[in-house]
């Protein structure tokens, strides 16, 4: 069974997340084209060779979404404005359209009374800048500011928060050097650039933002708990090494100024010149830090191939020795403490912390509707966050990750998270058993 609201301390916040590309409907309203977009269409890339175009089509539904927002008992919804959608080139002329809507769309929420919570960057970069190295080339940085002028002069005046950047591991790592992601990379050079031009393009956002006279700005990053794969010293390395890339890198840049030894090693020869030089602009005062958080994995050393030692990082993931999620991820409830525990200790002090993001992708053929498996985690994970607010870690709210089911990138429309089940035919929304289990609990 959930925890209830009144198990937490009364300033504590739920929201519900989602993200503009995965639930909007990009093909409508005047958006300008992504590289997820041309990625998508690309043979191999996302199952189905499926694509944001509809969607859930919330372009036009939104209202009814929001309902759900209110209806379950939100305090907060956590959404993305769209580059592309904001400017179709990147640059230049702004959509109206897309203004437009995400005007109604903040004005929507605070009708309802619920508090806006915005992200700029939520992975679908423009085609047209991407065509320029995209987050390779450096301009990357100012581009982002001029974009987040334009949408924050349009809505900034009414939200509860902002964060620029969504997972920058995930717009960098996995898509530059693992290439699971647009643009679907596999260069150590390209990820190291886009690491650092993603933390440079955060700072320079902040920058703009606090000009403009916001507050409540903060950052996103996701962490997944790595574990030496068994007890040798070998299995340690790959895991303090994913470490490292995964879950210090981004908030050490952010909030210290600096990069890990343990990336550095194989990182370093490939940042642009003079990267130190631009931790000035890097490091800006957050007023939060958000954690998005779903699971561990397991790290050993990557056996020889052809006789050679693989380059840096030179690792490999082991099986999970927990019950999975239905894309694989094992279930670590543990881990949720760990990292908030590791970034108030280590990186964030005081600052308030939030879980942006937590929840789980149903087990294919499970029942659409009705789906304990869901409820089981999101308990799992709310009860982890009761022990940090006993212990006086200064997590201060808590998203579920998603409202919706919708386009869960690579693996298209398959996978699951929604609390709010979508017909992809007919796109009606049905509330799942575990939309009804939060709304009772965020009642008492
Ligand atoms: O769907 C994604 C989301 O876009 C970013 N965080 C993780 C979710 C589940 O994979």
């Amino acid at each position: 069974m959930l925890p209830h609201r009144s198990d937490f301390p009364s300033d504590f916040l739920f929201g519900v997340a989602t993200s503009a590309y995965q639930i909007e409907g990009h093909a409508q309203g005047g958006a300008g084209p992504t590289h997820w977009d041309d990625f998508a269409r690309t043979p191999g890339n996302v199952t189905g060779a499926q694509h944001g175009a509809i969607a859930c089509d919330h372009l036009t539904r939104w209202p009814e979404d929001l309902d759900l927002v209110q209806q379950a008992g939100f305090d907060v919804y956590r959404f993305s404005t769209s580059w592309a959608r904001v400017l179709p080139e990147g640059r230049g002329t702004p959509n109206q359209d897309g203004l437009d809507f995400y005007d109604r769309l903040v004005d929507g929420m605070l009708a309802r009374g619920i508090k806006p919570a915005a992200t700029l960057y939520h992975w679908e970069l423009p085609s047209a800048l991407a065509d320029l190295g995209g987050w390779r080339n450096r301009d990357i940085a100012n581009w982002f500011a001029d974009y987040t002028e334009v949408i924050m002069k349009r809505i900034g005046d009414r939200l509860w928060s902002a964060a620029p950047i969504n997972e920058p591991w995930c717009v960098t790592w996995l898509s530059h050097f693992e290439g699971h992601h647009a643009p679907g990379l596999r260069d150590i050079r390209a990820t190291a650039r886009a690491m650092h031009h993603v933390l440079l393009a955060h700072g320079r956002a902040i920058q703009v933002m606090r000009e403009l006279g916001l507050s409540n700005l903060g950052a996103v990053c996701n962490m997944e708990v790595a574990a030496p794969a068994n007890d040798t010293a070998s299995a340690r390395t790959a895991a303090t090494r994913h470490d490292a890339i995964y879950n210090q890198f981004f908030i050490s840049g952010m909030m210290k100024g600096r990069y890990p030894d343990a990336a550095l090693e194989g990182l370093e020869p490939y940042l642009p010149r003079g990267w130190q030089d631009d931790f000035p602009t890097i490091v800006q005062k957050l007023d939060w830090m958000g954690l998005n958080y779903y699971a561990r994995k397991h790290y050993d050393m990557a056996p020889p191939r052809d006789g050679q030692q693989p380059p840096w990082p030179g690792t490999c993931e082991t099986a999970p020795t927990r019950p999975c999620t239905g894309l694989g991820w094992e279930i670590y409830p543990e881990g949720l403490s760990h990292f908030l525990q590791m970034m108030a200790r280590d990186y964030t002090g005081d600052l308030p912390l939030y879980v942006t993001e937590n929840g789980m992708a149903e087990h294919p053929g499970a029942d659409p509707l009705s789906d304990q498996d869901r409820i089981t985690y999101l308990s799992q994970h709310m009860n982890e966050l009761q022990k940090c607010c006993a212990e006086g870690v200064p997590v201060k709210g808590y998203f579920t990750w998603s409202l919706l089911d919708n386009y869960e990138w690579a693996h298209g429309y398959g996978p699951r998270f929604g609390l709010v089940h979508v017909d992809y035919d007919t796109l009606t929304r049905t509330p799942k058993h575990s939309y009804q289990a939060l709304r009772n609990a965020l009642s008492r």
